[in-house]
């Protein structure tokens, strides 16, 4: 390895943790979503086995434990949105289902041992470093000292309501997306859904010919591309677990139509972006025949700026009979229904609220302090960032998995994960060659890694395509990965040490 490739270290350390004599390294872990369960397996097939993980709830699964509404799915072909240590040839559809998707993780979790070592419901709240480790406080009050902390929280998980008077007044049945209130009968019902994004259309699609009818609120149209869902027969799921290579076969293959098909259009490259854009405006045009209803749901920026819809099932259902597509705004809520601008009120039993989920948490509601008491909240002030999508310079030994400035989007957050993990056990193994306590980012290659994201953002759809979504900070700038998923595997694959400082116990 190069002398520049080296973790720099500031003094000599008095510290006997673990890197210097050899013990194994207490490790905590939060979130038992998929990156707490990769990061577990992976943790321990590279020796590190002193595992503890935090779940505030009473079962593994993250976001598919906590989504539960009707038609939902997953968006990434099954066979991508795998871990690669749990390939499964059961998978029943080329786009799982949610109960699917979240009968997956219990299992991989059972299987691998990982549900073994988890708290269940056991909030983290507190977070103190205390150079060299940090002290973890649970929400029962118990404290707890670790060498490593790993986040794996997730990046939507914070349900946002609706900034609309009245809402609480709604005398109906009335839930987030996110809450389904499966108590709930939609049969028969005339039924409100305020939203239009990838959450909204599943929904949308899902219960149009259950309910009496159906009131679409949309405030800004969606670009959707179809999804072409298919079933797999028994015949083929035989044959991958006859030939089991051929589940690498079938992850690369999906690897590189997601990541070069959705990635380039997202990127700036002008040809994928056309591509998908008239995948859109075909799909759009396909389905929807009515000139004013064709009018209302063709957006007015270029597909792939906001997330990419992909859903074959909302356009049927909007273009029912009982389904109305509502685009006057909102003006008020109360006790019976929906009030829009144009002073018509709408008449409701129950509403759906399909409004999103407030990207700038992470890790958070979880008080975070680093060294010099730094605040991690204050420090990100709703605009989090990280180094490498990953550590900040003031919190050592602090890995987040999934943290702000990854790349999201239309890819396998599954695969982000794993490669992540890849990365803080290379910065372990580091440690434990070198004898170092604590690690952080050095604050000059913080600011240079996140000027040079700063400096490529403006390239990206996102920005160029003109349209708002939830992958704007408030400064409107995209709090994403804005480079390729190849180039961030790379950046994964073998870590840059001089970018880390070694932290000395005070
Ligand atoms: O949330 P969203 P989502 N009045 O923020 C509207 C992932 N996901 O839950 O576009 C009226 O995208 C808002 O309108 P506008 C995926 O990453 C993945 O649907 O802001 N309307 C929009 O239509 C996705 O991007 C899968 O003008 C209001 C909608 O609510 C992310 O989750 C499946 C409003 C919110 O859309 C979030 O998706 C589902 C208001 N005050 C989700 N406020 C997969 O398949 C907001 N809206 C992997």
């Amino acid at each position: 390895m190069s002398a520049a490739n080296t973790i720099q270290i500031e003094e000599t350390s008095q510290a006997d943790g673990w890197a210097r004599t050899g013990h194994m390294p207490r490790i905590a872990i939060i979130g038992a979503g998929m990156s707490g369960i990769a990061s577990v397996v992976k943790l321990r097939e590279a020796g590190y086995t002193d595992l503890t993980v935090y779940e505030k709830t009473d079962r593994v699964g993250g976001t598919w434990r906590e989504n539960t509404y009707p038609g939902l799915s997953c968006d990434v072909p099954s066979y991508w949105y795998s871990f690669t240590f749990a390939p499964n040839p059961d998978w029943s559809h080329r786009f799982s289902y949610g109960p699917e998707i979240q009968a997956y993780m219990e299992k991989t979790a059972r299987d691998f041992g990982v549900t073994d070592i988890v708290q269940f419901n056991t909030p983290v709240t507190d977070l103190v470093y205390e150079a060299p480790r940090w002290r973890l406080t649970t929400g029962n009050g118990d404290e707890e000292i670790y060498d490593i902390v790993i986040s794996a929280t997730g990046v939507l998980h914070h349900p946002v309501m609706p900034d609309i008077p009245g809402l609480d007044d709604f005398e109906g049945d009335s839930f987030h997306s996110a809450r389904w209130d499966h108590s709930c009968s939609l049969e028969g019902k005339r039924v409100g859904v305020i939203g239009t994004g990838s959450t909204a259309a599943q929904i949308v699609g899902a219960i149009a010919d259950e309910v009496e009818h159906l009131s679409v609120f949309q405030r800004t149209a969606q670009w959707m591309v179809p999804l072409s869902q298919k079933a797999y027969s028994e015949p083929w799921k035989r044959t991958l677990r006859t030939f089991p290579f051929l589940h690498k076969l079938l992850y690369s293959f999906y690897y590189v139509l997601m990541t070069r098909g959705i990635g380039g259009a997202v990127l700036g490259d002008p040809k994928s972006q056309q591509r998908i854009q008239d995948m859109c405006e075909k799909n759009l045009h396909d389905h929807v025949k009515d000139p004013e209803l064709l009018e209302k749901l063709t957006p007015d920026y270029k597909a792939a700026c906001k997330r990419l819809v992909l859903c074959s099932d909302f356009y049927p259902a909007i273009t029912r009979d009982t389904t109305e597509l509502v685009t006057e705004g909102i003006e008020h809520i109360d006790a019976s229904g929906i009030v829009t601008a144009d002073g018509r009120h709408h008449d409701l039993d129950v509403l759906v609220v399909a409004t999103g989920f407030d990207p700038t948490r992470f890790i958070l509601p979880t008080r975070v302090v680093g060294e010099g008491g730094v605040d991690l909240e204050k420090l990100w002030d709703d605009m989090p960032r990280a180094h490498r999508a990953m550590s900040v310079p003031a919190f050592p030994n602090l890995w987040m998995i999934e943290g702000p400035t990854g790349p999201i989007g239309n890819l396998s957050l599954i695969t982000i994960s794993e490669w992540q993990i890849g990365y803080v056990i290379q910065c372990l193994d580091e440690m434990k060659r070198q004898g170092l306590e604590a690690i952080a980012p050095k604050q000059e290659a913080f600011d240079v890694y996140n000027a040079a994201m700063r400096e490529a953002v403006p390239n990206t759809i996102w920005v160029t395509g003109g349209c708002n979504s939830w992958y704007l900070d408030k400064t409107g700038l995209p709090n994403l990965y804005p480079w390729s998923a190849s180039r961030f595997r790379k950046e994964m694959k073998r870590p840059d040490f001089s970018e880390y400082r070694c932290i000395e116990e005070v």
